[in-house]
């Protein structure tokens, strides 16, 4: 293990160590009531999609279970079979879902955004929600974007909640806001810079003072200008990458959204792990392709 691992071993450890504060007991209770209350309907609304999209899925798109697919027709917009290139055309909400389900029957899920400047964080989940979208929402501040992407299916839609948190300093304030009750945190960093790797350890730190349990997701962005780097200089990217991953337990996905690489991807992967869902994300631990690891 290399000594920045290390340090990233450590600053985990003593992070993790901190946190074990306790709160009392009754409390302790109400607040997991709760959590496992809104996680038992919202895992019933996304198995309720998933049965439908496994049913349509057999017959071939057609016959069978019936239900209105968004966006054009070459989008995956709602979460389709694996498969390795299936990154290009995701869709914003648009005026054609509200007729996709008249229930409202929504299942929100808070996604976090986190990393150093100009690193493509908002080029990121511009381009998930859908190119020609402008970051918006109910909430507008400086350093703070929102964006809402829903996936409707029949009576039923899942609806992601992006909060991308600008990387300068002053824009720090809006991590608590930004992490409170989040389901997943990406941490972000930029492949071709590797000191916004290293930035990662204070990114991580400073979001699990809000939020211990959202899922952990490194992402390393630009991987089409990475992949123009020698490969030596990719290996060492690459194993310091998996080596924080590791100290992390977070998942670690290569991606690119200016070629739409790993984007839509890392969002089933977080649908599928948070509803336990039967999708699984290929391990690719060749140097020179967009890394998964896990
Ligand atoms: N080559 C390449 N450039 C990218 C990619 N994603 C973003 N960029 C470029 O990186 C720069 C910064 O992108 P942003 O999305 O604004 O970065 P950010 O992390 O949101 O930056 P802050 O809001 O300042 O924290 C822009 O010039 C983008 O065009 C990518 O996948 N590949
Ligand atoms: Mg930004």
């Amino acid at each position: 293990m290399t000594t920045t691992a290390a340090a990233m071993n450590v600053a985990v450890t003593q992070l993790c160590g901190r946190g074990r504060r306790r709160r009392p007991a009754a409390l302790r209770h109400d607040h997991r009531w709760a959590r496992l209350l809104r996680l038992a309907v919202a895992t019933r609304a996304v198995r309720l999609v998933w049965d439908q999209l496994l049913a349509c899925s057999s017959c071939g798109g057609g016959g069978g279970a019936r239900y209105r697919r968004l966006g054009p027709p070459h989008g995956p917009d709602v979460l389709p079979p694996l498969a390795m290139d299936d990154d290009a055309g995701a869709h914003a909400h648009t005026d054609a879902d509200d007729d996709a389900a008249d229930v409202e029957d929504v299942v929100g899920l808070k996604v976090s955004l986190l990393g150093d400047c100009q690193i493509g964080k908002t080029s990121f989940m511009v381009k998930y929600v859908g190119d020609g979208e402008e970051p918006n929402g109910g909430l507008q501040m400086t350093g703070l974007n929102l964006m809402d992407k829903t996936l409707a299916v029949r009576g039923a839609r899942l609806a992601f909640n992006i909060w991308d948190v600008a990387g300068d300093s002053q824009s720090a304030d809006h991590v608590p806001i930004a992490c409170k009750d989040a389901v997943a945190i990406l941490f972000m960093f930029d492949l071709t810079s590797r000191c916004t790797l290293n930035n990662v350890t204070d990114w991580y730190e400073r979001a699990r003072k809000w939020n211990k349990t959202a899922i952990p997701i490194l992402i390393g962005t630009k991987f089409d200008d990475f992949a123009q780097l020698p490969l030596e200089m990719q290996w060492t990217i690459v194993d310091e990458a998996r080596a924080y991953a590791r100290a992390m337990k977070a998942t670690l996905f290569f991606s690119s959204a200016t070629h739409n690489i790993n984007v839509n991807k890392i969002f089933k992967f977080i649908t599928a792990k948070l509803f336990n869902l039967p999708w699984t994300v290929e391990r690719n631990l060749t140097v020179g392709e967009p890394i998964i690891d896990f």
